[in-house]
């Protein structure tokens, strides 16, 4: 090591790293259960991604009184996950959804209203009324920035906790002793400073990686910190090959439009002019699932048939809807469009391009948020996973739009009763000898003053062209070989690194480094997942398998990583059989739209 690197030390029972809507709402009840809990975050907390969100938290309140009940929304998760997800732990989010929402109305959420003073709830892809016979209006939505009030109620409320926050501290690695998460080690990007967390309890709550493709809804903060301590921890990560891509980012910037404009009664034409969702999916149209719209706008353009000069995007039409809804219920989209499209959404279409948004895998976890490793019963002590940087599995195959949201105050409140129940507050911890983050300062140091001739940024484009190209809607044996060729090329370039600034404060330069080395980590299991599994399911389509395969794929995907980047995998079953028995099993069928 060029230099030494002076510790500073706290203790904490609980440290949770990441402050979006997960994070925080674990935060909140840990710390209102006693817990000393400290927030570890790269960001302002009001700047995590859940900010991004747009149009709604679903649950079944039936505020629009169209007959919606839990149940509904449970059978819906269950089909939009292609039968992936696990129904118990489903029966847990959808029947646990109205309470999150009431609280987060008490909590002061300034969810829009109906004319009766009612939280307000909007139709979307993939959300029926008695299994699919009609549309459900079940998004309860702060206009199109619900994310936004959520994400910014949530850290009032951990505030009020007093949960302490360390905010630009950017966690490096989980301390492992004996298979026990011990605590993190952070760099303080705005002292330089390096810091050792001690923890009986580490909560990952760090988001998804969606910057591993060149074209995503994720902020440039969606490096997957979390799930890639967890590989480099030696454990596996959950069902990495399904990443959702969202029908609609704007074409060129990747920025989202809500599926909420759809809901609102928004559509899409093809260079045609033909609203082209009615071939595809007679009954939903538009609002069919994710997966199924993002797989018509390719196929949409594949043929020919895609809008612009260069026939590449479809048209998203809203300049039918009345202005002053657009101005009450979309005033975020109608912003962005303005500001990433050029366009006036009362005139004229948004160009819009199927574009990755979400990571249905990551850490391996249960219903309480405790990580697992292959049973579900085999809990890694003093490690919990949350939000999109866990696989719990609700989402499956494929996420319905709404139910991230849900996802997060559901499960971030069941790890928070979790941890009230097994852990003690204040109890001693034991000393952390330096030998388990001496690896982590070995290659931190080393990073910092790598002396290469390529710029981080370089090799990122590659990395995120070479997952754009080989791994996206469609999916093919050949291409995602040639994908792993690339990988490898990249993963090269990695060790010709240049880091200009030697610096600890503030050295973005180190930090995005640091991501990278996070991203390629997680672009390897994707791929090497998305090749093994010879099916189509949910987000995975593979041209050269175009159907499900129950017989040998009705399984969760576990994924390791060695320090040669080889990807082993192991496999979970997935659980058919609800939690109680409230609710009948959705057994196996075909999706029909
Ligand atoms: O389209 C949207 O508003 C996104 C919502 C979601 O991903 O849940």
């Amino acid at each position: 090591m060029t230099q030494s690197y002076p510790i500073h030390t706290h203790e904490y029972d609980v440290v949770i790293v990441g402050a979006g809507g997960s994070g925080l709402r674990a935060a909140l009840g840990m710390s209102a259960a006693g817990l000393k809990t400290a927030c570890v975050t790269k960001v302002f907390p009001t700047r995590s991604h859940t900010v991004a969100a747009q149009g709604g938290i679903s649950a079944a309140i039936n505020n629009m009184k169209d007959g919606d009940d839990w149940r509904y929304h449970f059978y819906d998760t269950i089909k939009g996950s292609d039968w992936l997800g696990d129904q118990d732990a489903i029966e847990y989010m959808c029947r646990n959804a109205i309470q999150a929402v009431v609280e987060l109305e008490h909590m002061g959420v300034p969810f829009s209203r109906t004319e009766d003073g009612t939280i307000y709830q909007r139709p979307f892809g993939g959300h029926t009324i008695n299994h699919g016979e009609s549309m459900a209006k079940r998004a309860c939505a702060a206009a199109d920035r619900t994310g936004h009030a959520i994400l910014h109620t949530l850290y009032q409320q951990s505030l009020a906790h007093h949960t302490q926050f360390f905010v630009e501290y950017f966690a490096l690695d989980l301390i492992m002793e004996d298979g026990v998460c011990r605590g993190v080690i952070a760099w303080c990007l705005d002292d330089g400073s390096i810091h050792i967390f001690r923890a009986h309890m580490v909560v990952l709550a760090t988001g998804g990686y969606g910057r591993t493709f060149f074209s995503c809804t994720g902020a440039h903060i969606c490096t997957g910190d979390g799930n890639a301590m967890v590989l480099r921890a030696g454990l596996p990560l959950q069902d990495m090959e399904f990443i959702q891509i969202h029908p609609t980012g704007i074409y060129g910037a990747g920025c989202l439009i809500s599926e909420g404009a759809r809901g609102e009664g928004g559509y899409l034409t093809n260079s045609l002019g033909e609203r082209f969702m009615e071939k595809y999916a007679p009954k939903a149209k538009d609002l069919a699932s994710r997966d199924v719209v993002s797989r018509a706008i390719a196929v949409e353009v594949l043929e020919g048939r895609g809008c612009g000069p260069n026939k590449e995007y479809a048209d998203l039409h809203l300049e039918h809807l009345d202005p002053a809804i657009l101005h009450e219920r979309l005033p975020g989209i109608s912003e962005t469009a303005r500001i990433f499209a050029g366009v006036d959404v009362t005139k004229e279409p948004i160009p819009v391009v199927p574009t990755v948004h979400y990571n249905m895998g990551g850490i391996p976890t249960n219903i309480h948020g405790e990580v697992v490793t292959k049973t579900g019963a085999d809990v890694v002590p003093g490690l919990m996973a949350l939000g999109e940087a866990a696989c719990v599995s609700v989402h499956g195959a494929n996420r319905l739009g709404t139910n991230s949201l849900l996802d997060l105050v559901v499960f971030g409140r069941a790890a928070a009763i979790r941890a009230a129940e097994i852990m003690t507050p204040g109890k001693p911890h034991k000393d952390i000898s330096p030998d388990l983050y001496a690896r982590t300062l070995n290659e931190f140091d080393q990073l910092r003053y790598a002396h290469g001739d390529i710029f981080t940024g370089e090799i990122r484009t590659s990395m995120q062209k070479t997952m754009q190209a080989h791994c996206m809607v469609f999916r093919r044996e050949d291409i995602m070989k040639k994908g792993l060729v690339e990988l490898a090329k990249v993963q090269k370039s990695m060790a010709n690194i240049r880091i200009n600034d030697h610096s600890l404060v503030w050295n973005t330069d180190l930090l995005e480094a640091w991501e990278l080395k996070n991203l390629m980590a997680q672009c390897w299991v994707t791929l090497e997942s998305a090749l093994q599994r010879q099916e189509s399911r949910g987000g995975h389509a593979r041209d050269d398998f175009p159907d499900r395969d129950d017989k040998k794929w009705l399984h969760h995907t576990l994924a390791r990583l060695d320090t040669k980047n080889k990807v082993t995998f192991d496999t979970r079953p997935v659980s058919l059989t609800p939690m109680t028995k409230d609710v009948e099993p959705v057994p196996l069928m075909k999706r029909v739209y």
